[in-house]
Formats: structure tokens, sequence, C-alpha cells
């Protein structure tokens, strides 16, 4: 395992497009899942008056999932490829869970993009795109799913591909970097095995597209930035924090220390897929145990860096942010939700520094009065609360937020420069 390169791959897309079918059909037809814990599945989901989320029981532990059909928070799940050893992310597409969405796409290297044939482009799937685009996805694997429910014809498919292409060109994203796939999680077409219902595709399986992503850039030589993603507490060890490492090495014997909590001590523990290791790398979703820390000293959003190098702490920070919808006009003194690798924090825009021609990336206007829907701008925020946030040239890992108001992503972006608190 240890000698394929690792993989972060999120699968994103509006609620009920088929995600987490996807992901269980993956898994399910690289054997990686077992035929009788779909049965079992199959039998849950009747019971539960949702015939058909077998697959996507795979991935939705949760009772509150299984009950109502839909994702709710990430789950993660490794898988092996030819190329690669996978941590695949997969996201809810439900609009009240954005916010998990974007800790998700954070953490990943590449996306798998769900589009259900008979649905086309909706909200989410143009609000995920636009988030994967900021929060630094390169590639895109495009799958225009539940094809079984257009009778696997190609115009709709055409049709779905025309859609996507359109909304991909909106926020920028370079179709080169975009594979488009007719599949039906469902039945299992186009996933691990060429389908015989699509003879009109001659293209790669969702698996082949996987083997073919490029490998993710090296890590920066970036000190060790770790987003606490959940504190457990376990008995025997004690308190857990866990996350992804983003940056740099995480070993036992370091003095670390977590911000904006500010506090820190030596790692004693760091454990990966339930197993004791020495240390941790970027990409590598672990949980550790530091000597006294307990868990009401750290939480959600805290970022754990050595103790002599330790995770900035903004008392204000320069951004370059896009505004991707805003019923009306963004102004100084507005406070929406930033959220940042693992944590949401209120911040005031305290001043709109320029706008910026999205094109050219040249400052247009100084000091404009507002901006709004479309708008690239330079603007100062303050975290009303502390944030630890990093400038993207320095450590892009941990630089980059969306914007949130009013249950929808407002804009994104990606900092500059931080003044410490
Ligand atoms: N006919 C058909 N149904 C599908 C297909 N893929 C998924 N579905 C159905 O679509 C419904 C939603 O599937 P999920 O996998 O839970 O969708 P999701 O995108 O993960 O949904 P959220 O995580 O809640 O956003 C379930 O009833 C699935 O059985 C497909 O290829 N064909
Ligand atoms: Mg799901």
């Amino acid at each position: 395992m240890a000698d394929k390169p690792h993989q972060n791959l999120a699968v994103i897309g509006h609620v009920d497009h088929g995600k987490s079918t996807l992901v269980g059909r993956l898994l399910y037809e690289t054997g990686n899942v077992p035929e009788h814990v779909i049965e079992q599945h199959k039998e849950e989901a009747e019971e539960q008056g949702k015939g058909g989320f077998e697959f996507a029981y795979v991935m939705d532990n949760l009772a509150e999932e299984r009950e109502r059909g839909v994702t709710i928070d990430i789950a993660h799940q490794e898988f092996d490829t030819d190329e690669y050893n996978f941590t695949i992310v997969d996201t809810p597409g439900h609009r009240d869970f954005v916010k998990n969405m974007i800790t998700g796409a954070s953490q990943a290297d590449n996306a798998v993009l769900v589009v259900a044939a008979d649905d086309g482009v909706q909200p989410q799937t143009q609000e995920h795109v636009f988030l994967a685009r900021t929060l630094g996805i390169n590639e895109l694997i495009i799958a225009v799913n539940k094809m079984d429910l257009v009778d696997y014809e190609q115009n709709r498919y055409d049709e779905a591909v025309e859609e996507v292409k359109g909304l991909l060109d909106q926020v920028s994203f370079d179709t080169d970097n975009a594979g488009f796939i007719p599949v039906s999680a469902f039945e299992g077409d186009n996933i691990a095995d060429s389908s015989d219902d699509t003879p009109w595709y001659d293209g790669e399986t969702v698996l082949d597209a996987l083997n073919d992503l490029p490998e993710p850039q090296p890590p920066t030589d970036a000190p060790l930035r770790l987003p606490i993603q959940d504190v457990y507490t376990i008995s025997g060890i004690g308190t857990v924090p866990v996350g992804r490492v983003e940056t740099g090495v995480l070993e036992t014997g370091d003095n670390v220390s977590f911000q904006p909590s500010d506090v820190g001590g030596e790692v004693k523990t760091v454990e990966m897929h339930h197993e004791e290791v020495p240390n941790a790398e970027p990409g590598d979703n672990v949980g550790f145990n530091v000597r006294g820390i307990g868990k009401d000293d750290i939480r959600r959003g805290d970022v754990c860096g050595p103790a002599d190098d330790p995770p900035t702490v903004a008392e204000t920070f320069q951004a370059q942010v896009v505004v991707m919808q805003h019923p009306s006009v963004i102004t100084s003194g507005y406070t929406p939700v930033f959220h940042a690798h693992t944590t949401q924090v209120a911040c005031t825009i305290e001043s709109i520094d320029s706008k910026i021609d999205p094109a050219s990336g040249e400052v247009a206007e100084e000091e404009p009065d507002f901006i709004q829907s479309g708008d690239a701008a330079v603007v100062t925020v303050r975290p009303q609360k502390p944030l630890s946030i990093e400038p993207s040239g320095e450590i892009p890992e941990l630089g980059s937020f969306a914007i949130r108001d009013m249950g929808q992503t407002i804009a994104a972006g990606k900092v500059l420069s931080v003044d410490e608190a």
C-alpha cells in the first residue's frame, strides 16, 4: 500500500445525484466491499423504506443518514487501484450541509463530480464546482449518472455534458482538466467495466479515469499543518484529535502547538487506519494523542503545528475573493461566515481595497464602494473570533476559504497576507 502514491479524492455534486451510490458501487466492484454486506444493506434499506440505497449505505453510516437517505457529514474510505492508494471523501449534496462539503473538498486533490442525467446541473452542482475550483481541486472526472433512467440515450448524455461544460466555463475551470463518463452507479455501468448499454461511448470507465489522474503535487516543504476535524475521547488513550495532515510531518515525540486555542505538548502516539504509526505525512488522515491535552482544551478548527513554528493566527488578513452570487451588493462592514479548512468564523470585510479584472488580474478600480456577483476583489478581513489561517503563497493548503451567508456560498478566495494577532 505504501509503495503507491496517495490521492485524496472528493466526490461532489447535487443532492441525490448518486455520489454515495457511486462510491459504494466502486468499492463493491473492486472487491473492497463483499457481496453479503451489500445484501445486508439492501435488507436494512428496504426496512427503512429506502430501497435502492444499498450502495449508498456503504458510505452513509449515521442512523440519521440512513433514515433520511441523505449524506450529512463527510465519510472517508480507503481504496486501492493499480496506480494509487485513494482516500475517497464522500460529501453531502444537500444544501444544509455545504459546510461539511467544504471541509471534504479542502482535503482533496482531485474530485469526481456526479451529475444525474435526468436532472442536469442543479444549484449544488454549481456551488460545488465553484468551491472545488476555488479550494484548489486540480482535476475533475464528471460522472453523468443515472443513465439507466434516460434509457442510456446518447443525446441526454450530450445535453448534460454541454450543461456542465457551460458551468465549468463560468467558473473558469479548465475543461482540459475535465473528463466525462456516462454511468449508472446503481446498475454498475462504466464504473469498473465498460457497459454494453452505451455502445456509443468508447472512453474510459470511472476506474480507468481514477488510475489516469495526475499524481498530486509533491507537498510543499512547509511546516506541519494539521487542521483538527474532530476531538474524541478514547478509553485507554485519552484525548484524540483527528484530521488530515495538510503539510509537513507529524511525528511521535514532536512538540506541537494548537492554534488558536494556544495549547501544546508532546505527541505521544499517532494512529492511522486504527494502527499505530511512527509518523504521518501530507494526505494522511490521522488520530493522535498529545501529552497533557484534554478534550476541552482544543476543538474543531484548531490547527496543529510545530511548537517552534506554530500556525498563524490572524488579527486581520488581506485576501483576493471572487463573488459567486449575492442578492445585492457587498460593502465594507459586511460580516458573513468564512469557512476555512475545518473551521467556520464570522469575519467582517473591513475594506474593499481594489477591484480586479478577472481576465487580466490587473487592478480595475481602487477602493470601490461595493462589489457584486461576478466581481473579483482584494479585501481586508477581520475575524470576529480567533482564526488560524496562512498566506496561500506560503502554505496554499491553509490559505483558501469560502464565504457563506443566508444558506448559500457567496464567494471564495485565497489569503494574500496575514497580520498576526
Ligand atoms: N436509477 C438510478 N438510481 C440511482 C443511481 N445512482 C443513485 N441512484 C439513486 O438515487 C438516490 C440517491 O442516491 P445517493 O447515492 O444517496 O445520492 P447522493 O448524491 O449521495 O445524495 P446526498 O449524499 O444526500 O447528496 C438513491 O435512491 C439511489 O438508489 C443510478 O445510477 N440509477
Ligand atoms: Mg451521499
